[in-house]
């Protein structure tokens, strides 16, 4: 390109980057099809997928539970859940692609271990009250983070993200109710069980909103592009503020001491989080990571020949079209 013909780009992209700007400012909504500068596109590919993954590899957790669950009611609401999740997982990736990436780009990239997940889908589920609890504080703390997505400035995320909200709304509900049952109308040993789940998935929803705003490498851009709303330390105030009169009528306690509600600010303050332990665990050393990515690698190789039938049918029915 010659020096004339850099300078008339770099002046392009200026426009158009001006532009982008004024469109966010303004609180407009970006399509697929419109100019994003590339950091924009790299950092929704980032989210999106992972969010996509994370729901994928969130169904392991409670898929082990479905030929355990109590009664036909409880598997048929837990198979319902597990279904909608890989339902989400689809909508996501969808929303990814439409940002130029691909399906097996990202697929290869959470089996490499190069992309992320939620850290929350590395604890083992031990108990039926798991299952509960997952919907009650798990799915909860999901709601809590995705309803502000709904009005995330890139319209196709948006849009997935109302339904998917939907959809969890039932799943936390669910969750709530069995473990109303278990609570109010069970047997002190279910109580027990109720208790111990709680105590188990407390701290790791409430590492679910990510890092503290200090320590968080991306929010501040993100929060800047109206791809996050509500920061990762409000969410889970709102998430702490929104839960703990829940627990009251549930008849269960948080296993945090510092907990107390603070008169003054109108909210509670709560205790300090294991920021080693939230790492450890993203970074690949929890105590199911291994688990999980060699399931998901499996279930892959394991479908290769669904994948190559399907192709195998599509080749066909477009030669039969275009010889028609
Ligand atoms: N686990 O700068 P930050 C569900 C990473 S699915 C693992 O704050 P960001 C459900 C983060 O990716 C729940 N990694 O990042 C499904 C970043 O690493 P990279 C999933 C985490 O993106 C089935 C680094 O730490 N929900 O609910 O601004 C059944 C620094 O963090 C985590 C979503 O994905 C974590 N907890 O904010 C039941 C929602 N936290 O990428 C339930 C969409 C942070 O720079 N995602 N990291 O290498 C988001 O809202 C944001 O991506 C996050 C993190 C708030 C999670």
């Amino acid at each position: 390109m010659s020096v004339g013909a850099q300078d008339a780009a770099g002046v392009e992209d200026a426009e158009k980057q001006a532009a982008f700007d004024a469109r966010i400012d303004a609180g407009d909504f970006i399509e697929a099809k419109d100019w994003m500068p590339e950091h924009y596109r790299k950092t929704l590919v980032r989210q999106i997928s992972q969010h996509a993954h994370s729901e994928i590899v969130g169904m392991l957790p409670e898929g082990n539970w479905i030929t355990r669950a109590p009664t036909l009611k409880r598997k048929a609401i837990l198979l319902a859940k597990v279904q909608d999740e890989a339902g989400h997982g689809l909508y996501l990736y969808s929303a990814a692609e439409t940002l130029g990436t691909s399906r097996d780009q990202m697929v290869n990239a959470l089996h490499t271990g190069k992309a992320k997940y939620s850290s929350i889908f590395n604890y083992p589920t031990l108990t039926w009250a798991d299952m509960g609890v997952i919907g009650w504080l798990v799915d909860g703390a999901a709601i809590m983070n995705q309803v502000p997505l709904c009005r995330c400035s890139y319209a196709p995320y948006a849009r997935a993200m109302i339904r998917v909200c939907r959809e969890e709304s039932f799943h936390q509900r669910q969750g709530y109710e069995a473990l109303l049952v278990m609570m109010k109308q069970g047997t002190a040993e279910q109580r027990e069980m109720v208790q111990d789940a709680v105590n188990r998935w407390w701290w790791p929803s409430l590492m679910m909103f990510g890092p503290a705003d200090k320590d968080s490498p991306n929010s501040e851009q993100s929060m800047r592009w109206g791809i996050k709303r509500i920061s990762n330390d409000q969410l889970r105030q709102k998430f702490v503020d929104a839960t703990i009169p829940q627990a009251e009528i549930l008849g269960v306690t948080v296993p945090d001491p510092d907990l107390q509600w603070n008169e003054e600010r109108g909210e509670y303050d709560f205790g300090a989080i294991d920021w080693a332990e939230f790492w450890r665990v993203v970074n690949g050393d929890g105590p199911m990571n291994r688990e999980r990515l060699a399931a998901r690698v499996k279930a892959w190789d394991d479908g290769a020949w669904v994948r190559d039938a399907a192709l195998a049918h599509a080749k066909k029915q477009a030669t039969k079209k275009e010889a028609a």
